[in-house]
């Protein structure tokens, strides 16, 4: 499905191709970027279990209506969290009247694809029906202990792990005021935690909370108070960091923050991640998402008893972001069409993945160029498009086969400026990171009509020089600028 490219990966085919350019202008384009899947395989949650972890991702009821949806949350994502189903307001609507209609689909579909389900959640402020609001505080210990009971019973054996109290604090690190708070004060965490553990004690019980990634007075609070569960004995298995980032604020302090937490005792998982950016989303914009989302993986990767990472949501279209952030969105990585956008290969490389486009992509016929059918020079002519920041960029280039006769397989060869070394491409193989560089055709681009374009593009650090590539030759051919 998605392409994936390292630039690192390939190196001696695409100098093998150079080489080959600069005797006699007959490329192996072909054979560049159709490799094999990579090792560990293809998809976010087989590369994540090769890794002992888990991609997971957010799935409401109304999502399960959607085939390409659950295409891709079936295939691409091993653990899934109800995004609504399993909340309050949902199950409980009135005291004691409990309906896991909705979990229970969510929890189907998990099972029919092998997913786990993180439960969420037991006891919110939010998305609580106000019967529980209007309880005498007397009535509330009751009400908490006997909804938490019955739903984590029912769901015994089914869940992997809950959100036993979800965002209890206060940004400032205070203890949020709440129904729960007002009735039992702090020790309705507690309380919750061991009504829980004792409806299934096989479930990891979680404290889940956001803003809460990064050193400060809400993560402090909520190491403290994992701290002093801990010291009491209280049953807590992990915490939560849900991860609703703003592209290029992801906290610095993440993986510090993970292992201050692990060295308590218990695990963190990333269970909300997103990353918005204003929209329309900018190719400078979605290249940092793609390091924020490489950075989170990354940390959780370097932390033994971080668990694993899920993302809210699939992708771009049922992203609850654009509703509540106006102005923002583009904040996971599949793009408006459900396409893979750099951060899902940002992520495939920061799980150890190939730059291998997928099986079916390389089965594709129109890979029809081979080894033995060497494609043509052309005439053509390459424009060059650069978003760049301080210490990096993203460039689209675009090919346009001037000539009269199709392109069946290409190599474009360029001279990248000093100081700029390629870290990802999409839609070409890039190799070598520096300096004189080939892209190589994929196997679903490898054609180029005549007159018609293509466009491949790439990220890449630099030093100072953000300029174009130039000096561009597709298959031995110089090309104009255009
Ligand atoms: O994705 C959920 C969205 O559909 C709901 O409208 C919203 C209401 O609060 O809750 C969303 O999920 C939240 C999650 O349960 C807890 N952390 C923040 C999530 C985004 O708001």
């Amino acid at each position: 499905m998605a392409v994936q490219l390292r630039a690192a990966h390939r190196p001696g085919r695409a100098l093998a191709a150079l080489a080959l350019a600069a005797a006699g202008g007959l490329l192996a384009a072909a054979t560049v970027g159709s490799g094999p899947a990579g090792a560990a395989g293809t998809t976010l949650r087989d590369l994540a279990e090769a890794k002992g972890s888990y991609f997971g991702t957010a799935l409401t009821q109304s999502n399960l209506n959607s085939s390409t949806i659950t295409a891709i949350a079936g295939t691409q994502f091993d653990v899934v969290t109800p995004g609504n189903e399993m909340k309050w307001d949902t199950t409980e609507p009135s005291a004691g009247n409990f309906n896991f209609g909705p979990g229970d689909q969510i929890v189907s579909f998990a099972k029919a694809h092998s997913m786990r389900v993180r439960g969420h959640t037991l006891v919110w402020h939010s998305q609580l029906p106000n019967w529980v609001s209007s309880l005498p505080t007397s009535q509330v210990k009751a009400a908490m202990e006997n909804h938490i009971t019955t739903e984590a019973t029912h769901y015994k054996g089914q869940v992997y792990s809950w959100d036993v109290v979800n965002e209890p604090f206060n940004e400032d690190g205070t203890l949020r005021t709440d129904a729960f708070t007002n009735a039992m004060g702090s020790g309705y965490i507690a309380d919750a935690l061991r009504t829980a553990r004792a409806a299934d004690p096989n479930a990891k019980l979680y404290l889940n909370d956001y803003n809460i990634e990064g050193l400060g007075a809400k993560s402090d609070a909520m190491y403290q108070l994992v701290s002093s569960l801990k010291q009491q004995g209280v049953p807590i298995d992990g915490v939560g960091f849900e991860s609703h980032f703003i592209v290029g604020q992801v906290p610095s302090s993440l993986k510090a923050n993970i292992q201050r937490f692990t060295a308590l005792g218990v695990n963190v998982a990333i269970t909300e991640l997103d990353d918005r950016m204003p929209v329309p989303a900018s190719a400078a914009n979605l290249a940092q998402q793609a390091t924020d989302y490489a950075y989170v993986v990354n940390s959780c990767l370097a932390v033994t008893g971080c668990v694993g990472v899920s993302q809210w949501g699939v992708g771009d279209p049922d992203s609850w972001i654009p509703d509540f952030f106006s102005g923002y969105g583009a904040a996971t990585m599949y793009d408006d069409n459900y396409q893979p956008k750099a951060a899902y290969n940002a992520v495939v490389t920061a799980l150890g993945g190939s730059s291998s486009p997928s099986p079916s992509v390389s089965a594709s016929p129109s890979s029809s160029a081979s080894p033995s059918v060497p494609p043509t020079g052309a005439a053509c002519k390459v424009s060059t498009q650069v978003s760049a920041w301080n210490t990096g960029l993203t460039e689209n280039v675009t090919i346009t086969n001037t000539g009269g006769s199709a392109v069946n397989g290409w190599t474009l060869a360029f001279a990248l400026p000093g100081g700029q070394s390629v870290t990802n491409a999409w839609n070409a193989t890039v190799s070598p990171a520096t300096g004189q560089v080939g892209a190589s055709n994929l196997s679903y681009n490898a054609a180029i009509p005549a007159g018609g374009s293509t466009t491949f593009g790439f990220q890449a650090n630099h030093t100072g020089n953000a300029a174009a590539a130039s000096g561009f030759t597709l298959n031995g051919v110089a090309c104009a600028a255009g």
